[in-house]
């Protein structure tokens, strides 16, 4: 049976991450995986989880099954992160969220459904995008071809061939767009290009599907949940996937979400009811254990306000990493501008290193970026930046 199976290439990302750590060298640095570590290098444990994991084992309780579409309070929180919490869609009935398997599953399901209304439609990501767009959806049975978005000359958007390739676009093409924090460039369309871009999705009538995996690491939980409610305020048909992964800092819990926003509560019935269909055939149910906790700090005021705060801290080290190797990669001397890392936003900076001095990087140094020249920002700390600048300004002297 199994003679014919082909050995499968590794994840670009995930498969880095196996290569550092079989490096024995004691200085290596992975910039590969998006990850958030504290400046010790540590992966945090946020003390808002932490006081929500105690109480949740202190009240310990059975693990029945959940619902289909999982724990109310945790699929409310994530609706009310999405549209603010004095929005009239929350009480309109006319949004539906399903918990979901982190980003990743949230994407799946909404894939899976799209592809049985829409089985002919085509799906555009932004060229780069996240490696497992392409993949996830030409599993789900789609071709997925791209937009333009990134200028390497500017280290910028390329505003107008985005603009472009969304109005040359058949209509119910399904388009996946990072509503903040874009992986991997860090490079954001602004307010103004945003209310251009959703005019062309209406006018094209385009099917938006809004990736948010690094909501409150670009100004803020409300100010990057903006393109979302633009495009909500604007009456269109929307998906979104949520993944809490970054912001609670629970990646193995797989702690997502899958919101859409319907046209009637009706409507939002009917399409519920379907996406429990989806689910059921996937995996049943969610897990009970990280949706918990997530929903005890959005459901608790005070937990809230810690977790928020603890957020905060992590915007501000990424944005001090960006400030500082910027400025040793000056004091060394390099010719290269690089105040661009400084208007990029998120984890990640495409840092514009080829992909030999991205190898030279990864051999001579233990430095590990990916080969496209994206570098994870939120894996700096005071201990490796003077190492690491110290290493690119060498590779490309
Ligand atoms: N979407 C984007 C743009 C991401 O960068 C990630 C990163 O992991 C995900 C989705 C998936 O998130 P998760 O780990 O919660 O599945
Ligand atoms: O882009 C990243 O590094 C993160 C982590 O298949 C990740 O989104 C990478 C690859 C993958 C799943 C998660």
């Amino acid at each position: 049976l199994f003679d014919s199976v082909e050995l499968a290439p590794r994840d670009p990302i995930l498969g880095l991450t196996e290569q550092y750590n079989a490096d024995t060298r004691p200085n290596k640095v992975n910039l590969g995986v998006g990850v958030y570590y504290d400046d010790n290098g540590r992966l945090p444990l946020l003390e808002s989880v932490r006081k929500a994991e105690l109480a949740l084992v202190e009240a310990a309780s059975a693990r029945g099954y959940l619902p289909i579409e999982g724990i109310a309070g945790y699929n409310k929180g994530a609706q009310t992160l999405l549209l603010g919490k004095g929005s009239p869609l929350l009480e309109s009935g006319r949004a539906l969220t399903a918990q979901a398997l982190g980003g990743t599953g949230a994407l799946r399901i909404g894939a899976d459904f799209l592809k049985q209304l829409l089985p002919a439609a085509k799906v555009l990501i932004s060229n780069p995008s996240w490696e497992n767009h392409r993949a996830l959806f030409e599993r789900a049975g789609f071709v997925v071809d791209t937009y333009a978005y990134y200028d390497a000359q500017t280290h910028g958007l390329d505003f107008d061939g985005m603009l472009a390739s969304l109005k040359a676009a058949e209509p119910r093409t399904i388009v996946v767009l990072h509503a903040c924090c874009h992986n991997p460039t860090g490079v954001d369309p602004s307010a103004e290009q945003w209310q251009q871009i959703v005019q062309v999705v209406k006018e094209r009538q385009l099917v938006p599907f809004l990736d948010i995996a690094y909501q409150g690491f670009g100004d803020g939980v409300e100010e990057d949940a903006s393109v979302v409610r633009l495009f909500v305020q604007n009456d269109l048909t929307v998906l979104i996937s949520s993944s809490f992964s970054k912001s609670f800092s629970l990646y193995g819990e797989r702690v997502g979400a899958l919101t859409l926003v319907c046209s009637s509560k009706e409507e939002s019935a009917r399409v519920l009811s379907q996406l429990k269909r989806v689910i059921r055939t996937n995996y049943s149910n969610p897990p009970t254990h990280g949706g918990a906790i997530v929903s005890s700090v959005l459901n608790s005021p005070e937990l809230y306000q810690i977790w928020t705060d603890e957020l905060g801290a992590m915007r501000q080290r990424i944005r001090a990493m960006r400030q500082q190797l910027v400025d040793v990669l000056k004091a060394r001397g390099i010719s290269q501008d690089f105040s661009f890392v400084l208007k990029q936003r998120g984890m990640f900076s495409y840092s514009g290193l080829t992909p030999a001095q991205v190898e030279r990087l990864r051999e001579e140094f233990g430095i590990y970026a990916i080969g496209t020249g994206r570098i994870c920002v939120a894996a700096l700390n005071s201990k490796n930046i003077d190492y690491v600048a110290d290493s690119i300004a060498k590779v490309i002297a």
